[in-house]
């Protein structure tokens, strides 16, 4: 009499955790990361971010177990000189999506905890603006996945 109850609360838990953690509608593509010198300690990141929702989604962070520490930044050139900033708020309306590019909006990986060796799979963790994760991979490459 007690049990079953208690059951069912738990597997409605289970059940919205699983859908918190991975909103299937927002998916990470082709992600990947520039190969790098290990010395350097630091290396960048590129995917397609696709918002398959019905909704605007907002990416507002990104973390790796493979890095110490992981931001979004955008590449700009000002007056010929090529600058990176810091992205907080990553929008993207309902069926977008959002491409990371050499040369313009990147993942910024510091402080790695492997050395990259190339064609190994690193865990990328989106944050979006609703508390929902998104679970990504990040190939280590020497060039771009052609597309
Ligand atoms: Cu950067």
């Amino acid at each position: 009499m007690i049990t079953k109850p208690f059951v069912c609360v738990l597997l409605a838990l289970c059940a919205f955790e699983a859908s918190a953690a991975t909103p299937a509608c927002v998916t990470v593509e082709q992600g990947w990361v520039r190969l790098t010198p290990a010395m350097m300690r630091m290396a960048a990141g590129f995917a397609r971010i696709r918002n398959g929702c019905a909704n605007e989604v907002v990416v507002i962070g990104a973390g790796s177990k493979a890095f110490g520490d992981v931001s979004l930044h955008e590449t700009t050139v000002v007056q010929g000189v090529s600058r990176m900033r810091e992205i907080e708020r990553l929008p993207i309306a309902a069926g977008a999506s959002a491409e990371l590019k050499p040369g313009g909006l990147h993942l910024m990986l510091m402080q790695p905890e492997v050395a990259l060796a190339e064609g190994a799979q690193l865990p990328l963790r989106l944050s979006l603006e609703d508390g929902t994760k998104v679970d990504g991979m990040l190939q280590v490459r020497r060039e771009a996945p052609t597309r």
